[in-house]
């Protein structure tokens, strides 16, 4: 029987770094001899990639907190059901470009949606599954959104205003905080390739623990 693979999934405000970093841990762990999966939410599938388009496109009409947060995890259903879990169950690793932790901090801290809510819609795509490890790539909000500024145009959220996005980093730490055995906290306002060897070591680490 092939043992499971890893849920590994990388989270943080804007422009902290996690496509970068999530590349190199791919490196890393293909490096130790793991079988990687790189994926991203929204998205992952090609029909989840048309709902991201849908939740990032600048639009005139609001969209309301409940179409945001549903359709979230209309994508989410079909990213875990056809692509994360057949992976792990594979044995394949899948470092996912954020996941439900982004909806907590996103939906729940940016724009207030109960917990209780978004618990709910948690219980109903995921049942029990949740990742192995979130690796939070903590910076200052200012740090994330001047870097993001730097690649051009701005989606629907990296139009928010700076105190949106300091509700989401306090709402990270808020559960990095209750969940240490999950969270891995990682300095991301420092250089990248001290970035890159903390992950990097802490992708070893458990590595070799699973071994
Ligand atoms: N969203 C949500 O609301 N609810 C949910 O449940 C989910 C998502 C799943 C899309 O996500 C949006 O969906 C997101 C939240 C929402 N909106 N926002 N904001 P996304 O992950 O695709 O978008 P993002 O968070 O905006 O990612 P990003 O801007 O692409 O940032 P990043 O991946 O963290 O950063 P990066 O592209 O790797 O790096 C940005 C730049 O900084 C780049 O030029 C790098 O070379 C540079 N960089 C990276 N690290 C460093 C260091 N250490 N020093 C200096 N420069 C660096």
């Amino acid at each position: 029987m092939v043992a499971r693979g890893r849920f590994i999934t990388f989270e943080g405000t804007e422009g902290v770094g996690k496509s970068t970093q999530l590349k190199q841990a791919a490196m890393t762990l293909e490096q130790l001899g793991v079988d990687v999966v790189v994926t991203r939410e929204p998205g992952g599938t090609p029909m989840a990639e048309k709902i991201r388009e849908l939740l990032l496109a600048p639009r005139e009409e609001a969209v309301h907190e409940t179409t945001e947060l549903l359709l979230m995890f209309a994508a989410r259903a079909q990213h875990l059901h056809t692509k994360i879990r057949p992976a792990l169950e594979r044995g394949q690793w899948v470092l996912c470009d954020r996941f439900t932790d982004a909806t907590f901090a996103y939906q729940g801290g940016g724009r207030g949606v109960s917990r209780a809510r978004i618990a709910l819609l948690e219980d109903l795509v995921q049942g029990d599954f949740r990742p192995d490890h979130v690796i939070l790539l903590d910076a200052p909000v200012q740090t994330g959104m001047a870097r993001a500024k730097k690649r051009g145009e701005l989606d629907r959220f990296e139009q928010e205003d700076l105190a949106f996005f300091q509700r989401i980093r306090d709402a990270y730490l808020e559960r990095a905080t209750a969940m240490p055995g999950q969270y891995h906290i990682v300095n991301a306002e420092l250089p990248l390739e001290q970035v890159s060897a903390s992950v990097s070591a802490l992708l070893t680490a458990l590595v070799q623990h699973a071994r």
